[in-house]
């Protein structure tokens, strides 16, 4: 028994490591004895003692040590008496855990009953008001495994630790220790461009779920560009009928009823995922000035474009029906949308005046906020008078001339947030090397390594940690077409993101998190992602 909890404990030996050590891995794990007949000693030895080691994001406090607990067809999954919302985290965690278990779990609206021994227990806590929205701790020994969350999210977050905790092949066993975990900022978003290449709602949460597991809390979804406008405006329907109607390429485009939009928010709001819609204004909006003559200044309305350039359209800033336009927009997509931002955009206007941008920055942002919701917007807003509680998303580059940063630094200064996605850092389109296909190169090649060693709390000069609200990690679309290609940009940086968003400053390690990232490799497989098996990680 000693010898058991050594090897559980935190100083245990390591891994058998090359093919030899698996091997013999392999044997050890085919001679166990099954754990019904067993005491707990070998339901400790059946549990990888690393597991702990290798959660991402990093979480702030493990304990690893102890028996583990070993899930069958007997394991209940109860959830705290009355409420949905853990019962809700309950089912979707039977269903996460059946592919690598075989197990089809029972899932229990009560947390009372059964014996101290048959199972998971997924507890709300109201006394536990410390753990704040999303913090959780959960504790595995050789009888069960308990998570306790002042919140649903929380529990949902503790939930994805311990799907990570299950192995992906071999003994379903859970290992023995505990966790205590709580998220360093708020935000941790991911953001796919829909406008370039059309991407169906059931691909976006494919899309989603593979990042729930990661502790991703926010979906950004942008949603229109000069190749396409993508969801359904009733006041306006050519915008969709038209505008969606073409994408990078000439390809058909297409574009989600609000119908469809309505279920990825369900969807997203089921794994406590927050969606952003943006609709990018007064630049990039080909689509709507092709859709609708009246808003172009010289009323004729332009082609519909399918190429790749930036920068060349505007709204018409001088006429009184553009801003009734984007009044009647906004207000369709904050109607649709329970979370608190409404994303406008305001990159790259470079065919507006500066002057211009700022009267059209301003009479958006006051129609955002006449619908109840915060504004977000790219950091070029920063120099166009962000009303107070704006949140900028940087999207600079290390090397951007210290004046720009300056300028989001006043902004903070004046009260706005910052969310942090540095194109050379959080750009998933960037090309990981040069042989990288699909993707672009424009802000230089992002490696694995690159997207992850950096501390958004100290990264913008003047922008204090308090004002960050977090991080995103953007996958535009100019070249991306297909599931394949998005998964291979996102994955595995986007996990770096995560991690950065996540875990504690005092948790980010290139050399801990490359252990981590590779043990993900066969979960990401298992789960049918094509990841990039960059050079840097030692992939198991
Ligand atoms: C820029 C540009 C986008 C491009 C992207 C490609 C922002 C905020 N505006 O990022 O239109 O798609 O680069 O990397």
């Amino acid at each position: 028994m000693r010898l058991l909890s050594g090897l559980n404990g935190p100083r245990g030996p390591r891994r058998p490591s090359g093919p030899l050590g698996l091997l013999a891995l392999a044997v050890c794990a085919a001679l166990l004895v099954p754990v019904s007949a067993a005491g707990a000693g070998q339901r400790a030895r059946a549990a990888d003692p690393t597991a702990y080691d290798r959660i991402v994001p990093a979480p702030a406090h493990t304990a690893p040590g102890g028996p583990g607990y070993r899930l069958d067809a007997r394991t209940v999954i109860r959830t705290t008496a009355g409420s949905a919302a853990a019962r809700g985290v309950g089912e979707l965690l039977a269903r996460a855990l059946r592919p690598a278990t075989g197990l089809a779990l029972r899932v229990s609206g009560t947390d009372a009953g059964g014996s101290a021994a048959d199972g998971i227990r997924l507890r709300l806590d109201a006394r536990a008001a410390d753990q704040g929205e999303e913090g959780y701790r959960l504790r595995a020994d050789g009888t069960g495994v308990v998570i306790t969350a002042y919140r649903p999210a929380g529990l949902f977050r503790g939930a994805q630790t311990l799907r990570q905790l299950v192995p992906v092949t071999g003994r379903p066993v859970v290992a023995g220790g505990t966790v205590a975990d709580a998220p360093r900022f708020p935000y941790r978003g991911a953001m796919i461009d829909i406008a370039r290449h059309f991407f169906t709602v059931e691909q976006v949460k494919r899309y989603l779920d593979r990042l729930a597991l990661y502790k991703v809390n926010v979906l950004h979804l942008h949603l229109t560009d000069d190749q396409g406008w993508r969801l359904a405006v009733d006041s306006w329907p050519r915008l969709a009928e038209h505008g969606g109607g073409t994408e990078v390429g000439g390809g058909p485009g297409g574009y989600w009823t609000k119908a469809q939009y309505r279920d990825l928010v369900r969807y997203a709001g089921e794994r406590y995922v927050e969606v952003v819609p943006e609709i990018d204004m007064p630049g990039h909006v080909n689509a709507a000035l092709a859709s609708y003559a009246e808003l172009n200044c010289d009323g004729v309305a332009p082609a519909r474009y399918t190429g790749t350039k930036v920068g060349f359209s505007s709204l018409c800033v001088a006429k009184e029906r553009t801003y009734e336009f984007v009044a009647d927009v906004l207000r369709e997509v904050a109607e649709l949308t329970p979370g608190r931002y409404l994303h406008i955009g305001g990159d790259e206007a470079y065919a507006t005046p500066h002057a211009d941008y700022a009267t059209f920055m301003g009479r958006a942002q006051q129609a955002v906020v006449a619908q109840g919701k915060t504004v977000l917007a790219w950091h070029q807003l920063a120099g166009a008078g962000p009303v107070s509680g704006t949140a900028l998303q940087y999207w600079g580059l290390d090397r951007t001339p210290a004046a720009e940063k300056a300028k989001v630094a006043g902004a903070v200064r004046a009260g706005a947030k910052v969310v942090l996605s540095p194109a050379d850092r959080a750009y998933l389109d960037m090309k990981y090397d040069a042989a990288t296909r699909p993707g672009l190169s424009w802000a230089g090649y992002v490696p694995v390594r690159r997207a992850y060693e950096w501390d958004p709390g100290a990264y913008l000069a003047g922008v204090e940690e308090a004002a960050v609200l977090g991080v995103e990690a953007a996958l535009w679309t100019e070249t991306v077409a297909t599931t394949a290609d998005a998964d291979l940009m996102a994955f595995p940086r986007a996990l770096g993101i995560a991690e950065l968003g996540w875990s504690p400053a005092s948790a980010l390690s290139w050399d801990a998190y490359r252990l981590r990232l590779a043990a993900q490799g066969p979960r990401l497989t298992a789960l049918g992602v094509g990841y990039y098996r960059a050079p840097e990680v030692p992939w198991a």
